[in-house]
């Protein structure tokens, strides 16, 4: 863990809450677990697609839309755990390189939806292996302000982009995802698809 000295430490839903102010009509795919619980009571939105159950699905979910929609900004919400588990997405994203993904790793240092087992991630710096991969703009933060200002910068650049935010473990109250996954998809393409 990164000691006090460097930053106050955000909860992940409070580092959410400041990337979804600043998103308006992008798509966004958003992790299994916490995250796309938190995601939903914070903004729930027809753009948003909860991956419900898979494991180191979103990355992949997110470079898919992105090459076939080259005219949006993807965003990916992502957890440690989930990148850990398919980090050849890393490689995938770095050698095909859209520049419309910008892709923002939540980094708690655990597998925090099934009761903070620890993961590597603490010792294998996922900026760094996104970096080696070929990503284009990579950045780690804490701060709200800092979270925030690279946020919107990797919005406006051309990509692909990597956010590293590293989050405390605290865990929002969210109910589980309550839409179903055949309308979610509905409604996700209803309006991300050109061809719904
Ligand atoms: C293949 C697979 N293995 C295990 C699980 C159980 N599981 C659901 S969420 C999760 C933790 C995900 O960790 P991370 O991406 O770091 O997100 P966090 O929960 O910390 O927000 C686990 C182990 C699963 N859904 N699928
Ligand atoms: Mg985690």
């Amino acid at each position: 863990m990164i000691g006090p000295e460097e930053g106050v430490m955000q909860s992940r839903a409070q580092a959410m809450g400041a990337l979804l102010e600043l998103i308006t009509d992008q798509p966004l795919i958003i992790c299994n677990g916490f995250p796309s619980r938190e995601a939903q009571k914070l903004r729930d939105r027809d753009a948003n697609f909860y991956m419900i159950g898979s494991m180191g699905a979103t990355a992949g979910i997110g470079l898919g839309l992105a090459l076939s929609q080259p005219e949006k900004t993807v965003v990916v919400f992502d957890g440690d755990g989930n990148v850990l588990m398919s980090m050849g997405t890393l490689a995938t994203i770095g050698a095909l390189k859209p520049k419309n993904l910008v892709h923002v790793v939540f980094d708690n240092e655990v597998y925090g939806t099934t009761g903070n087992q620890p993961t590597y991630s603490r010792l294998v710096n996922l900026d760094k292996v996104a970096k080696a991969a070929g990503y284009v703009n990579v950045e780690r933060v804490r701060e709200r302000e800092d979270i925030v200002y690279e946020f919107k910068d990797m919005l406006a650049s051309e990509g692909p982009s990597f956010l590293l935010i590293k989050v405390n473990e605290q865990i929002e109250d969210a109910d589980r995802v309550a839409i179903e996954p055949a309308e979610m998809t509905r409604r996700f393409k209803a309006v991300n698809s050109s061809n719904p």
